[in-house]
């Protein structure tokens, strides 16, 4: 036997006998390496002659281009194998349920609020928003509220410490600053190029939002959403006032036969004031509307008061117009059965599960409401 075919042999048992990567590479140091024993064979080539070279040369460099292709084809092998070893010890077991995710839901007030605009949009009335933390001229002096008025006391309201300049913020008991903003900024410039400048009269916009009463107790919570509703124009009377609350109510609750009553009140804003009843049954434990002999209140309004109008700039005998107010939750709690109020911002995500809304669900009057 020849000293390639010797060498043949005794390499090819070493790299069958490699039954690991790691191992096989280490064959091919013993082999193909610096000091392997074909590269030693090789080197011996340079001291030959011609003669020599030209036989020997072709059969050692066979010998190594065979070994590199045994050692390339054993690493292929090798690795497959470890791969389905490694396949076979992990297992994913497809059996386990998923992690569950939760889904989130939209809030019945906000719900509520969507279904509000919607109905209010359809009259023609357009949307405006405040800041949430206000001064006393918005929330109290403008809208007619008497300086020793009991809203003003701390035990009513929320107030900011007083400033050095001796002006004491408040967080707004109502959404009516708005009101008087969207009603200031009739004929003025708007305070900056990004905001919206007022409307000049006729004015048709509603107003929803937070806001914030010291009051907790079952049917009260410090935070609450309100909408109002203002609209000036020339010869507005209580008959516009009522027919437009009349159908909004009949909308909202989507009964066509709501029957409904004004009972005059106090606000010192309007002039004159009423709060609004619908009738109702309260047999049962539950509130249907529509039928029934009881009455439930459901907002309050009036004519805008003449001393609010010059307070806005608006001259009284030009202008006239009428504004409401409702509790948002409150009509959310009424329209979709919830008994408690605190329960709407205890932020429980079962509560919001059971009487959440779908995001899809947006309101509009073409689909129904709810
Ligand atoms: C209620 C009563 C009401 C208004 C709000 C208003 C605003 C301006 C001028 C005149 Cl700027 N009035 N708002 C009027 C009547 C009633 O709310 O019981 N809200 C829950």
């Amino acid at each position: 036997m020849s000293d390639i075919a010797e060498l043949e042999t005794a390499n090819t048992a070493i790299i069958a006998s490699a039954t690991t990567v790691g191992a096989l590479e280490e064959a091919r140091v013993q082999i193909l390496g610096k000091s392997g024993n074909v590269s030693l064979l090789l080197k011996t080539l340079g001291a030959m002659s011609p003669e020599e070279r030209k036989t020997r040369g072709p059969e050692i460099n066979g010998l190594r281009d065979r070994m590199a292709k045994a050692i390339t084809d054993r690493k292929a092998e090798l690795e497959t194998a470890e791969l389905d070893a490694q396949l076979a010890s992990e297992t994913l077991d497809l059996s386990l349920p998923p992690a569950p995710r939760r889904k989130g839901a939209v809030h019945p007030t906000l719900q509520v609020m969507d279904e509000m605009i919607a109905i209010f949009a359809e009259m023609g009335f357009g949307v405006a928003e405040g800041p949430d933390i206000e001064d006393d001229f918005h929330n109290f002096t403008a809208l007619n509220f008497p300086p020793k008025h009991p809203a003003r006391e701390t035990h009513d309201t929320f107030f900011f410490n007083t400033r050095p300049d001796g002006e004491r913020r408040l967080l707004r008991t109502h959404t009516s600053p708005v009101q008087i903003r969207t009603m200031q900024r009739t004929n003025a410039p708007p305070p900056a190029p990004w905001i919206a400048s007022g409307q000049a009269p006729p004015i048709r916009v509603v107003i929803p939002g937070r806001t914030y009463r010291k009051d907790s107790d079952q049917t009260h919570t410090p935070m609450f959403h309100q909408m109002e509703g203002l609209v000036i124009d020339q010869g507005i009377h209580m008959g516009h006032l009522k027919w437009t609350l009349e159908t909004f109510v009949k909308r909202f609750f989507e009964i066509d036969s709501v029957v409904s009553r004004f009972r005059p009140h106090f606000f010192p804003f309007t002039e004159p004031s009423a709060e609004m009843d619908i009738q109702c049954d309260r047999s049962g434990g539950e509130v249907k509307i529509g039928q029934g002999t009881q009455w439930l209140e459901i907002l309050g309004c009036g004519m805008v008061h003449p001393n609010v109008l010059r307070n806005c700039g608006l001259d009284p005998d030009e202008w006239q117009g009428f504004a409401f107010g409702m509790g948002i939750d409150r009509l959310a709690m009424l329209k979709y059965g919830m008994p408690d109020l605190r329960d709407m911002f205890a932020a429980d995500v079962r509560w919001l599960d059971h009487y959440g809304f779908s995001a899809f669900q947006a309101p509009n009057l073409a689909t129904g409401l709810s």
